[in-house]
């Protein structure tokens, strides 16, 4: 195959800004998407898949779980920008050879950027890395699976972990979660335990599902729709045109954040002749400019004015017959929201009180209101109290179970809660064991296992010998890196199922396998059955299939269902109950037995095959019941918690760019934002830049500081970020993941669900290269202090960067 010239690595002082952007997609965003495809792919594999994409018969998008239609039509093209980058980045036809590994030593691929080492394309055959090696070598496919085995067979299955990332199909996931618990461990982290495990926290004992509950007709029918800690312009951008849809139904939306994100001002759908070359429409009505952290103030603020306007009125906003008949708790939650802090809501929230009761007003107004949020409030240590009190709101006003309303947790990757759904957890639930038992004839285990903080900490403290890992890139994605990264070179073997180079690879274990696989763009054909096909499932609980049907860039990829029978047989033997062969050979044979184990996949084979796939059960939605241990919802009652900085600090959040997927970087233009050629930076307040004593580009030395439960405090450090003068909310701060993931203390999680603090780091800035002091010892204008006065105008200028 042809192999493009190598690409050039970041060189941070190259960074480029310019005004942020008011409006997103348009045709700019069909441009760039064309452009990098035909790139990376040349115009006939772009074009192909571009026209297979979330289509009937087609692939499911790798970039995001936004759903498509099933009951309207789909659009010639269901086209986003950033969906186009996803494929064109598995599409491309440059490829990583084993001359490629011959070249390039370990020492200096430690050298490289996440950037550099995707760029490079495809990896083609599987390699190896042994104690005292300085490169990867090829090993056949026979030799790699018997290392497996081996190596697992001479530990304990509790020293083993097999992680996943969400991209991985329902199939796959059956198979590896089979795989690990034959073996006898649920040690399964996944990336949701970084993602959205917060949301399924707080979902499950209150609702009684960790799922949303709306469709996407509930998103075109809604009244009111709260987007809530939630980038789609860059995220999930096909999420704008339904956000668009609602909005011509003469719905409303409103937009808490603390960064004025592009798509969610101005949105030109690249779908219509209209949204490509017009104004645009104006998404959000409203936007309330949060502070990070101060989401769990403002939704007990809500639900106090909602309960207060209820009083006037009564049932004209709180919907009593469906509490009373539907859920538990409520009295104490009204006591408990009975009276309110407005100055400390403000020192929470940064919002004025005007901007607060705005909010509740419109939600008083709104008879179907729906809350999508994503990880804006997932990572930080009051993440499950803060979706809890989001239930709450939502339950109020009987927002569960009728058209146009709902809790809608907006997923990350395409198929992370279809993994979850398969039985990837590390605490899975009884009924699912004893069906697997029953199915396979196996007494699986019932101990949990690791999620992936604990598994960074068993890496660590050296208990781990096996690291197994479906996809992804656990050592940049995860929190501590430095920690991390020492963690991993103690496992005695790390194997990454992978399509692509990344810094996993690189940071490794003592012996280290890349096993090459097949995409979800690719033709998985080399069966005797022929061509198969897999499915997902999305973030609105439809189940459907997904089919590639580019020729991959090597003759050497296997499947990932066939990489992991051939992983539990080399490890399990032949004679194991489970059939793994049949399964790899005809994947009806997976579904087949998925139908029999878990509940809402009965017939699964057949249904599959329908054009629009099938909708798992989901009681709140489909019957307004809730399958709590008391057969009711709950409401909840939290403490008020917030993120406050000491002064001379900010609170630090880290997002992803519109040029990255997570830990992949399609290229260096953050264009709404824009900047761009450079990614460490640090958006900040250019009062607060002020109030600090730095200056706009100014280069600065990072350091983070975190009280652990003994009461001890501890620094991480990270050299060399520009400061950059951003409209973000004041005492506020954001980095781009996974950059600043040296920053996040291990500990630093989400209680209850164990999430890193992705959006929760407490900071302050040393000159690079200075005395290590900071400018402004004592200043503390940072952070307190805000007056309504002072808030308004701040947020007046966000809006009109919106309203531009
Ligand atoms: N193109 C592209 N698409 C992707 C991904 C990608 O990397 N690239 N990743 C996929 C994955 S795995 C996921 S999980 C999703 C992630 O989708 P998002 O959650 O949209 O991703 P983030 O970039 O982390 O953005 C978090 C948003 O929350 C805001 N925020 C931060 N802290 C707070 C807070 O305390 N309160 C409030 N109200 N807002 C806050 C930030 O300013 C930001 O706008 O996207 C998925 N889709
Ligand atoms: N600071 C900070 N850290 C974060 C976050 C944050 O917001 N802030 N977000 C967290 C979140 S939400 C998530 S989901 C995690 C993401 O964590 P991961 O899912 O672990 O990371 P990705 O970057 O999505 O994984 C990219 C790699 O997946 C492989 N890959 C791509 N496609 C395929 C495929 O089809 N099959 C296989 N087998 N491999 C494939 C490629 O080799 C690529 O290098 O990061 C978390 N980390
Ligand atoms: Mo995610």
């Amino acid at each position: 195959m042809h192999r493009q010239p190598p690409q050039q690595d970041i060189n941070e002082d190259d960074l480029d800004v310019h005004e942020p952007k008011t409006s997103a997609a348009g045709l700019k965003a069909v441009a760039v998407a064309m452009e990098r495809g035909v790139s990376q792919a040349g115009v006939t594999r772009t074009v192909r898949s571009m026209l297979r994409v979330n289509q009937h018969g087609g692939f499911d998008c790798p970039g995001c779980a936004w759903p498509e239609s099933i009951t309207g039509k789909r659009k010639p093209a269901e086209f986003c920008e950033n969906g186009a980058k996803a494929i064109a980045e598995e599409n491309t036809t440059r490829v990583v050879t084993p001359e490629f590994w011959a070249k390039h030593s370990i020492a200096e691929l430690e050298t490289k950027t996440e950037y550099w080492l995707g760029s490079q394309g495809r990896i083609t055959e599987p390699v190896v890395i042994r104690p005292g090696d300085t490169h990867y070598s090829p090993i056949t496919w026979q030799d790699a699976f018997s290392l497996i085995g081996e190596r697992i067979n001479a530990t304990t299955p509790d020293r083993c972990v097999f992680y996943t990332s969400g991209r991985t199909a329902n199939e796959t996931a059956f198979m590896y979660q089979l795989f690990a618990r034959s073996l006898g461990t649920n040690n399964l982290p996944d990336c949701s335990n970084m993602c959205h495990e917060s949301s399924g926290s707080a979902l499950n004992p209150t609702i009684g599902i960790g799922k949303g509950t709306v469709s996407l007709e509930d998103i075109h029918a809604a009244e009111l729709v709260l987007v809530v800690g939630q980038n789609p312009g860059t995220n999930h951008p096909r999420m704008l045109s339904s956000l668009r849809d609602c909005k011509d139904n003469g719905g409303k939306v409103v937009a808490v954040n603390p960064l004025p994100e592009a798509g969610l001002l101005n949105f030109k759908d690249p779908q219509s002749v209209f949204g490509l070359v017009g104004n645009g429409t104006t998404i959000a009505d409203d936007f309330l400019q949060i502070k990070v952290g101060g989401d769990l103030a403002l939704f007990q603020a809500l639900g106090h004015l909602l309960l207060e306007a209820d009083k006037l009125n009564p049932g004209s906003v709180v919907d009593h017959d469906f509490i009373a008949a539907q859920t538990d708790g409520f009295e104490h939650y009204k006591m408990a929201r009975s009276t309110i802090d407005w100055e400390e809501t403000r020192r929470a929230t940064g919002l004025g009180r005007s901007e607060i009761t705005r909010l509740a007003e419109m939600m008083a107004a709104s008879k179907a209101t729906i809350i999508c949020w994503a990880l804006g409030l997932t990572q930080q240590p009051h993440s499950v109290d803060t979706l809890r009190e989001i239930i709450n709101v939502l339950l109020l006003q009987g927002n569960f179970g009728k058209r146009g309303a709902g809790a809608c947790p907006v997923r990350g990757h395409s198929n992370v809660q279809g993994d979850r759904t398969m039985g990837i957890w590390e605490k899975p639930k009884e009924p699912f064991l004893a069906a697997l038992d029953k199915e396979f004839g196996l007494a699986v285990p019932r101990a949990h296992g690791y999620d992936s903080v604990e598994t960074q900490a068993a890496l660590e403290r050296g208990d781990v010998d096996v690291f197994v890992s479906m996809g992804g890139n656990f050592v940049a994605a995860g929190s501590d890196s430095g920690p991390l990264e020492a963690g991993l070179r103690k496992a005695g073997l790390t194997v990454h199922i992978s399509t692509k180079p990344n810094r996993s690879h690189v940071v490794h274990g003592k012996t280290s396998l890349i096993l090459p696989t097949l995409g979800r763009t690719d033709t998985d054909d080399k069966h005797p059955g022929g061509r198969q096909f897999l499915s997902v499932e999305d973030s609105m609980s439809v189940v459907h299939s997904t089919q590639g049907r580019l020729k991959p860039v090597s003759d050497h990829l296997l499947s990932e269902p066939v990489i992991v029978a051939r992983m539990a047989e080399a490890t399990l033997g032949s004679s194991h109950p489970v059939d793994w062969k049949a399964m790899a050979t005809d994947y009806d044979v997976i579904r087949d037995h998925v139908s029999r184990v878990i509940p809402g996949f009965e017939d699964f084979n057949r249904r599959i095959r329908d054009r629009n796939g099938f909708v798992l059960p989901n009681p709140p939605r489909d019957t307004r019941t809730f399958a709590t241990d008391i057969g009711r919802a709950r409401f909840t009652v939290s403490p008020l918690e917030y993120l406050e900085a000491p002064p001379g600090h900010l609170i630090l959040q880290t997002v992803r760019s519109h040029d990255q997927y997570n830990t992949t970087f399609y290229g260096l233009d953050d264009r709404y934002r824009g900047i761009s050629e450079g990614r460490r930076v640090i958006l900040v307040h250019p009062a607060d830049l002020s109030s600090l004593g730095f200056e706009d580009r100014e280069l600065v030395d990072v350091i983070s500081t975190f009280t652990g439960s003994d009461g001890q405090a501890s620094e991480r450090r990270a050299d060399r970020f520009h400061l950059i003068a951003y409209p973000t909310a004041r005492g506020c701060a954001a980095a781009y993941f996974p950059e600043a993931n040296a920053l996040v203390h291990r500990e630093l999680v989400a209680r209850e669900s164990n999430t890193p603090g992705f959006k929760a780091m407490t900071v302050r800035f040393v000159r690079h290269g200075g005395d290590g002091s900071t400018p402004n010892e004592t200043s503390n204008n940072t952070t307190s202090g805000t007056t309504s006065d002072a808030v308004e105008p701040q947020n007046k200028e966000a809006r009109q960067q919106w309203d531009a």
